[in-house]
């Protein structure tokens, strides 16, 4: 009998125990702004940061300038890199900037190992160069230093693939040489945005002199979780491109992202053609990147070459930022450490065009209303105007249990509209997985815009060209009173951070 009593006054003290637990767990767990649940995966603040950088340079410059090379062999003499004048990434970074670019990153070192600064890993980099110019020219300090003067992002890119390495394959080489590069980069800035991890490896090379062919495994040798705490140590917004596992490369080197394009995937099992449009499922958070040639020739700067078109890379654009992916765009320095004019003047030129067609935003005028507006909780609103009112953090939000909606701008008098805009605020996942886009003069009758292109996903930022191409040219644009964004479909409630017309 005593025992029964014992055994039900310490249930009951259990269970009080429990209640008070619940008590504090719903009061940590409360969620007085009534902010929607995330969708997992979510990208962290440093992946944010990146994505918000969009739209950014390539520098190829090194000893394959000077070799007319695009992989060199890593048996090059030091003092073939001999820059005519000195090397100046001021120059290069004003030249993107011209075009609407946030930033660049810098090549300093390529596959055949030589660096563009004074290393201890090696006496193969600029230290030995054959000139003054490329002896004094410590090109990550330069690049740096003009980035932060010109208010610009900036990053390297340094080869995990090294075939000038003796070590290479070996663990001396990721413990003495490779992660201790990594670590002098890291200390040229600690406001670094990215380093690009390049993926080719191994193959015949002249590594040291043993020029025999080196394999490694990737996914495991580069000792890449050790290498990302270290530089997150001293870049804590410092994305790890490529090999490096928070970012990852869209599949082609031809300027182009899929139409649907999901920042999620499952790394390592992804093929080619999911690498271009991510998975719906995926595990993991990692946006695509598109890296891509402004030029008709190599990575590098080649004598003869021409760049593209400012209409192509225009096109380009469109189907990479337009896609949810960020566009890295390759300017090569050429053998005097600039960029040639033809190159400065087609940047311009870009720069214009972007200006013109979708520098100026009609929906800043425009009146919103939606189909359904989540309730406002104690600090936040999700009301139709977060949607046009400049501000990042805020957002749109229909309600629990609403997963379709329209948002409808309007304006007194008719504009001419060619392109929309639209931004999901990504901290809370990507959602969005089917959605259409509609004008109308007079409010009844809707024509569909967009022509055949697959109005899936949003993410982080989707341009939708109403007449239905990213090549045609610029067009005369719709006359417009209305213009409707239905979310047809998403993961849970839809969140809409920004939409722009141009
Ligand atoms: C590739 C490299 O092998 C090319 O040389 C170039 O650097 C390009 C951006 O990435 O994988």
């Amino acid at each position: 009998m005593m025992k029964k009593t014992l055994l039900t006054l310490s249930l009951a003290l259990v269970a009080a125990g429990m209640n008070a637990q619940l008590a504090l767990k719903q009061q940590t767990l409360g969620n007085p702004d009534n902010e929607p649940l995330p969708v997992h995966p979510v990208p962290s603040e440093r992946q944010i940061k990146w994505n918000e950088t969009e739209f950014y340079a390539f520098f190829h410059y090194g000893m394959n300038t000077f070799t007319n090379a695009e992989w060199g062999n890593g048996d090059e003499d030091e003092s073939r890199y001999a820059p005519t004048s000195k090397p100046n990434p001021e120059q290069w970074l004003s030249a993107v900037k011209a075009a609407g670019m946030k930033g660049g990153i810098a090549v300093v070192k390529h596959h055949d190992g030589f660096c563009l600064w004074p290393t201890k890993t090696t006496e193969h980099s600029i230290k030995k160069a054959g000139n003054e110019n490329g002896r004094t020219a410590n090109i990550p300090q330069l690049f740096g230093d003009a980035a932060r003067k010109l208010d610009m992002k900036y990053g390297f890119y340094i080869s995990p693939w090294d075939r000038n390495s003796y070590y290479y394959g070996l663990d001396e080489y990721v413990t003495d040489v490779f992660l201790k590069q990594c670590a002098e980069l890291a200390e040229y800035g600690s406001d670094q945005f990215e380093m690009w991890f390049d993926g080719a490896n191994g193959g015949t090379g002249y590594y040291g002199g043993r020029t025999n062919n080196v394999q490694v495994d990737k996914s495991i040798y580069y000792d890449v979780p050790n290498l990302r705490d270290s530089v997150h140590k001293v870049c804590p917004n410092c994305v790890m491109w490529g090999e490096g596992g928070e970012a990852r490369w869209i599949g082609n080197e031809a300027g182009y992202a899929g139409e649907t394009n999901w920042a999620t995937i499952d790394r390592g099992s992804a093929s080619q053609a999911q690498l271009n449009t991510g998975m719906e499922n995926g595990w993991i958070w990692e946006a695509g990147e598109s890296d891509a040639k402004a030029t008709d020739k190599g990575w590098f700067w080649h004598s003869g070459e021409n760049m593209k078109s400012a209409e192509t890379l225009f096109k380009m654009y469109l189907e990479t930022v337009g896609r949810n992916a960020t566009l890295i765009l390759n300017c090569p320095p050429n053998t005097a450490g600039l960029l040639p004019d033809a190159t400065v003047n087609r940047l311009k030129e870009l720069g214009n065009m972007l200006t013109k067609r979708l520098g100026t935003n009609l929906a800043k005028d425009a009146t919103v209303e939606t189909s359904d507006t989540r309730s406002a909780g104690a600090a936040r609103n999700y009301e139709p105007e977060n949607i046009t009112d400049g501000d990042k953090d805020s957002y749109w939000a229909a309600n629990d249990g609403v997963n379709s909606a329209t948002i409808t701008l309007s304006w007194q008098q008719p504009k001419k509209v060619r392109y929309v805009m639209l931004q999901e605020p990504i901290r809370l996942g990507q959602r969005v997985k089917a959605f259409r886009i509609e004008t109308s003069e007079d409010g009844t009758t809707w024509t569909r815009r967009g022509g055949d292109i697959a109005t899936t996903t949003i993410g982080y930022k989707r341009i939708i060209p109403l007449n239905g191409s990213t090549s045609a040219s610029y067009g005369n644009g719709y006359s417009a009173k209305y213009v409707r964004v239905t979310i047809e479909d998403s993961k849970s409630c839809p969140l809409i951070s920004n939409i722009e017309i141009y």
